[in-house]
């Protein structure tokens, strides 16, 4: 990489992990709290995209509470109201992966730049960094809010490099989720797979131009 480079981490599955808000839903439902916080992120994913191809737009707070109402259907669960709040709050205060504090250190130790580029609403975002603890480690966090188009709309990372006024050649996109990287790469942008040790990569698009499996490895590999 260009010593000026930046590096645009997306933000859920990447640097928070969205499963780990299965602790919270242990407390509320009698079904498989695991299986569920999968469903309910699979189902967030997807709505996101499906909205973005629609042409419509729906902030991520707002898709997050919709795919916690199917999984919780899907499982024959019901919240009460108070529950349910408490569960999207607590979404909130997803925990970062083990790797992820270390290694950004490791990255500003070096004086690298960094940012966020998420689906997160702008609501989401700060409050995520903020409960994680992640928020000093980055120069700014961009959300697809402003675009109205949910990643990987190639407008969300066109966006990105104006709003860091870079060529978006000069970005990298670092992300655990393929469709990400697939985006990234396909509007100009250079990418990092972090790969979390679950599904292969995708089979469609351009293969990452770095694979690591944690965020100090960045330090070595990009
Ligand atoms: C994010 O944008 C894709 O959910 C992931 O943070």
């Amino acid at each position: 990489m260009k010593r000026d480079d930046i590096l645009a981490f997306d933000l859920y599955g990447t640097l928070v992990d969205p499963i780990g808000i299965s602790h919270a839903l242990r407390e509320l439902i009698t079904e498989d709290s695991t299986a569920v916080a999968e469903l309910w992120r699979a189902t967030q994913i997807d709505y996101a995209f499906r909205l973005t191809i629609m042409e419509s737009y729906e902030d991520f707070a707002w898709v997050t509470a919709r795919a916690l109402d199917f999984a919780l259907e899907a499982f024959g669960q019901a919240l009460s109201t108070k529950d349910r709040h408490l569960l999207i709050d607590e979404y909130n205060g997803l925990a970062p992966f083990q790797d992820v504090i270390p290694g950004l250190a490791l990255l500003r130790s070096k004086g690298l730049r960094a940012i966020v580029l998420s689906n997160g609403s702008s609501s989401m975002i700060p409050e995520c960094l903020k409960r994680s603890g992640l928020g000093p480690f980055f120069d700014t966090w961009i959300s697809t809010d402003d675009v109205r188009a949910y990643k990987p709309q190639a407008r969300v990372y066109r966006h990105a490099a104006d709003v860091v006024h870079r060529p978006i050649t000069d970005i990298w996109l670092i992300s655990s989720n393929p469709f990400d990287v697939v985006g990234a790469a396909r509007a100009g942008m250079k990418t990092a797979w972090l790969n979390r040790g679950g599904r292969p990569f995708d089979a469609i698009g351009a293969p990452p131009d770095v694979i690591v499996s944690t965020i100090s490895d960045l330090t070595s590999a990009l």
